[in-house]
């Protein structure tokens, strides 16, 4: 399984309602390694090229304006099959749909305010990934972890 990286942001929601620490819990919890964290605003500019995919939808503005009202945590998370575990553990993007178990599936009821991101694929997360963080904001975690043991 290939090691890799992948973004994640507790969402404007998720941080009001004070589940930051949840979230980055399951993530430890379940053995992936926490390379960057950062707390943020993010404004418009940020979020039209974090979302460029959706642009032109229906529900492109009131996302933008969500996802801009209040600040999010930004993290990447670094594992084997990084990006497919994340989705996986955050259940389907409407709530409604999430399984019980998934953070979606025990936090949320809307699909606006649905507490999390997680990139979607390999590239997209090299690519979110850019967006949030300098190369130097993020941990080497293998090398940083030889010098904690040695
Ligand atoms: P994802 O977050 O599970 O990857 P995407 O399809 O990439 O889902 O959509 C991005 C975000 O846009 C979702 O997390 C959700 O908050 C919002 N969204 C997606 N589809 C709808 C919709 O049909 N109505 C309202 N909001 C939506
Ligand atoms: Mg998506």
């Amino acid at each position: 399984m290939a090691i890799e990286r992948t973004l994640v942001l507790v969402k404007p929601d998720g941080v009001q309602r004070a589940l930051v620490g949840e979230v980055v819990g399951r993530f430890e919890q379940r053995g992936l390694h926490l390379v960057g964290l950062k707390l943020l605003r993010m404004n418009r500019e940020l979020a039209e090229r974090h979302y460029a995919e959706h642009a032109g939808k229906a529900f492109f503005e009131s996302l933008v304006t969500f996802i801009t009202a209040a600040p999010v945590v930004a993290m990447v998370w670094e594992g084997p099959s990084a990006v497919a575990l994340v989705r996986t553990m955050m259940g389907a993007t409407d709530p409604a749909n999430a399984a019980p178990g998934t953070i979606r599936g025990e936090t949320a009821v809307s699909i606006g305010a649905n507490v999390v991101h997680g990139s979607d694929g390999a590239e997209r997360a090299e690519q979110e990934i850019a967006l949030f963080f300098q190369p130097g904001e993020l941990v080497d975690w293998e090398s940083a972890q030889e010098r904690w043991l040695s």
